[in-house]
């Protein structure tokens, strides 16, 4: 199964909706020059403040629609579909 992979630039996610198989992994990559997070609005995932250049990893492992947002930037917002 492809690894999976959410760009963070210019304060969007992208794709901002990325869809998986249950069980994979996204990855995401802070490709800006400021600080982000990737935290689920229901908290089940957060990546705490990542630098430019980190990266964050989270396996969905039950289907479902992930929606997240960026803490520091709340009008950044993303979702994962897990099926
Ligand atoms: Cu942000």
């Amino acid at each position: 199964m492809a690894a999976a992979a959410v760009q963070i630039k210019n304060f969007a996610f992208a794709p901002a909706s990325q869809t998986v198989a249950a069980g994979q992994t996204v990855t995401w990559t802070n490709d800006d020059s400021t600080d982000h997070t990737v935290t689920a609005d229901d908290n089940s995932f957060d990546s705490g403040r990542l630098a430019p250049g980190k990266t964050f990893t989270h396996t969905f492992a039950t289907a479902g629609t992930y929606a997240y947002h960026c803490a520091i930037h709340p009008n950044m917002t993303g979702t994962v579909v897990a099926r």
